[in-house]
C-alpha cells in the first residue's frame, strides 16, 4: 500500500468516532432553520451538507483543508524548475489534510504513472462522436466510457461497507491519472487536425499536461496553478453536489465524476469562462478596433444586463466580495502579461462592473469570481479555443469531487434524499405566518 493509501486510512480511522459520535449522541441537535425562500431559491445558505476537504467562507474565500490559496501554494512542494506545486501534492493533502514529503509526492507521482493509460476505447468512441460536439460532452462521454473498468462496481457485492472507502479510492485515483490526457487528447483532435502528442513519463502531471497540449513553459506552472484553484469549493456548487449525489447511491466514481462535469457545463457555473470569453469578443466585434474605454465597457454591460442576460465571471452563491481565485490569477497576470490587452481589457471590467451590477441591485455580490480571469491566461498562451476552458476546469474540479466521494463512502454517508412539499403546503404553511 502506498505512503498516501496508508495515511488515509488512518486519518478516517481517526476521523470515524467522530462522525459515529455526532449522529449517535447529536443527532437532534438544530444548526439551521429553512424558510420558504431558501425552499424556492435553490436551497441557498441551508447548512445541509459537511465536508472537510474545503470551506468557503463568504468574506474570506476558499480554505483547502483549512489553508488559503497563498498558504496552500506555499505549503506544498513545488514541481522541480517550477514556481507552483505539483497536482499530485495537492492530491495528497486534499485526501489526507497533510502536507506531503517530496517522497511521498514521488510515490504519488509513481502511483499516478502507473494507472495514467487510458484505453484505446475511449480514443475511438471520442473519434466517432461528431467533431462539433462540445468539448464538456466529449469529456463526460470519456470518463462515462470507461465505467467498466470501476473496482469499486466490481467488487461491490463482495466489499464490506467500512472497506467501500478502498475501491472508491482506486477508481479516484486512476480518474485523476487519466483526465489529464484525456483533456489533451480532446483539445488537439478537436483544434489541431488530430496531431496527438504521446504523453512523457518523466513528468508531473501538470507538465505532462502542457507538454500534451503542444504548449510551452510556464504553461506547466499554469496548468498546476489552474488545476488546484478549481478542484474544490466545498460541497454545495452544482459539480460538487451533483458528484456527490449521485454516488450516494453507491453509483462509482465514473458514473459520479461523469454527472457532476455535466453540472459544471452549465453557463450558469463552469461555462462561464466561455462565455466570459465570448462577452469580450462580441464587445470587440462591435467597437470595431476603437479602444475599450470605461464609457464604452459600461454601455456594453448595461447592453447585457437590458437584454435580460447575466454578466458572466461576476456574482456568487456564497461569495461576498472578490474571489481570491480570481486575485490569484490577477496576480499571475501581473508578473508574467501586465501588458497583454486582454488582461487590461478585463481589469477594466474588473473597474466598471461591480459598480453596473451595484446600480442595477439585483446581485448579492457585484464582484468577480473565478471565471472572469482565468481566460486571459490561456489565451495569452495560444489557447484561444474558449469552448474548451471548461474542460480545464473539469480537469481540476475532479480532484475535489472525487477526494470528496472517497471520504463520503469512508465515513458511510448515507443515499441523499431530502424532502420535497407542494406549493399548497408552502401556502398553507405562509398563511399561518
Ligand atoms: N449579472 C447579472 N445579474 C446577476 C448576476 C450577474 N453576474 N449575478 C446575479 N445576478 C442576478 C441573478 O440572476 C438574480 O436575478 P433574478 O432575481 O432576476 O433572478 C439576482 O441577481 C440575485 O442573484 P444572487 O442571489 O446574487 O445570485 P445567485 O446565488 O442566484 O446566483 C450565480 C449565483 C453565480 C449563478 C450568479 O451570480 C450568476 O449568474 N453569475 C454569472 C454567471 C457566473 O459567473 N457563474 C460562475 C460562478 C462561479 C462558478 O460556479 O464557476
Amino acid at each position: 500500500m502506498t505512503r498516501l493509501k496508508t495515511r488515509l486510512l488512518e486519518k478516517i480511522q481517526e476521523h470515524r468516532p467522530r462522525t459515529q459520535k455526532l449522529t449517535k449522541e447529536f443527532a437532534d441537535v438544530v444548526i439551521d432553520q429553512v424558510n420558504i425562500g431558501q425552499v424556492i431559491g435553490g436551497a441557498r445558505d441551508i447548512h445541509a451538507l459537511v465536508t472537510d476537504i474545503s470551506y468557503l467562507d463568504p468574506q474570506e474565500g476558499i480554505r483547502f483543508r483549512g489553508k488559503n490559496i497563498p498558504e496552500t501554494f506555499a505549503a506544498l512542494p513545488k514541481a522541480a524548475g517550477g514556481e507552483y506545486p505539483t497536482v499530485e501534492s495537492f492530491w495528497y493533502f486534499l485526501l489526507t489534510g497533510e502536507v506531503p514529503t517530496q517522497a511521498e509526492v514521488d510515490e504519488v507521482l509513481a502511483d499516478f504513472k502507473s494507472r495514467a493509460k487510458v484505453p484505446g476505447y475511449v480514443f475511438d468512441m471520442l473519434k466517432a462522436m461528431p467533431k462539433d460536439s462540445h468539448p464538456m460532452v466529449m469529456l463526460s462521454a470519456a470518463i462515462l466510457s470507461m465505467q467498466k473498468e470501476s473496482q469499486f462496481a466490481a467488487k461491490y457485492h463482495d466489499t464490506k461497507k467500512t472497506d467501500y472507502w478502498d475501491t472508491m479510492y482506486e477508481d479516484a485515483t486512476t480518474l485523476v491519472a487519466r483526465l489529464p490526457e484525456i483533456a489533451a487528447f480532446i483539445y488537439r483532435y478537436k483544434y489541431k487536425n488530430g496531431d496527438i502528442i504521446a504523453p512523457k513519463a518523466d513528468l508531473d502531471m501538470g507538465a505532462n499536461f502542457a507538454h500534451m497540449m503542444g504548449i510551452a513553459k510556464p504553461y506547466d506552472d499554469v496548468a498546476r496553478m489552474y488545476f488546484i484553484l478549481h478542484s474544490d469549493h466545498e460541497s454545495g456548487n452544482v459539480s460538487a453536489h451533483t458528484t456527490h449525489l449521485v454516488a450516494s447511491a453507491l453509483s462509482d466514481a465514473y458514473y459520479s465524476l461523469s454527472a457532476g462535469i455535466n453540472g459544471l457545463a452549465g453557463p450558469l457555473h463552469g461555462l462561464a469562462n466561455q462565455e466570459v470569453l465570448d462577452w469580450i469578443m462580441a464587445f470587440q466585434k462591435q467597437m470595431g478596433g476603437a479602444e475599450p474605454t470605461e464609457e464604452n465597457v459600461k454601455k456594453a454591460l448595461w447592453d447585457t444586463l437590458n437584454s435580460g442576460h447575466v454578466i458572466p465571471g461576476y456574482g456568487h452563491a456564497v461569495l461576498r466580495k472578490t474571489d481570491p481565485r480570481y486575485t490569484a490569477q490577477m496576480e499571475f497576470c501581473l508578473k508574467h502579461l501586465p501588458n497583454d490587452p486582454l488582461f487590461k481589457l478585463v481589469n477594466m471590467i474588473y473597474k466598471v462592473a461591480p459598480g453596473v451590477l451595484t446600480e442595477q441591485g439585483k446581485t448579492k455580490n457585484p464582484w468577480p469570481n473565478v471565471d472572469a480571469q482565468s481566460g486571459v491566461i490561456q489565451w495569452y498562451y495560444g489557447l484561444k479555443e474558449y469552448d474548451f476552458y471548461t474542460v480545464l476546469f473539469g480537469v481540476g474540479r475532479a480532484l475535489g469531487v472525487l477526494a470528496n466521494i472517497t471520504w463520503d463512502r469512508a465515513l458511510g454517508y448515507p443515499i441523499e434524499r431530502p424532502k420535497s412539499v407542494t406549493t399548497a403546503m408552502l401556502e398553507e404553511w405562509a398563511a399561518k405566518g
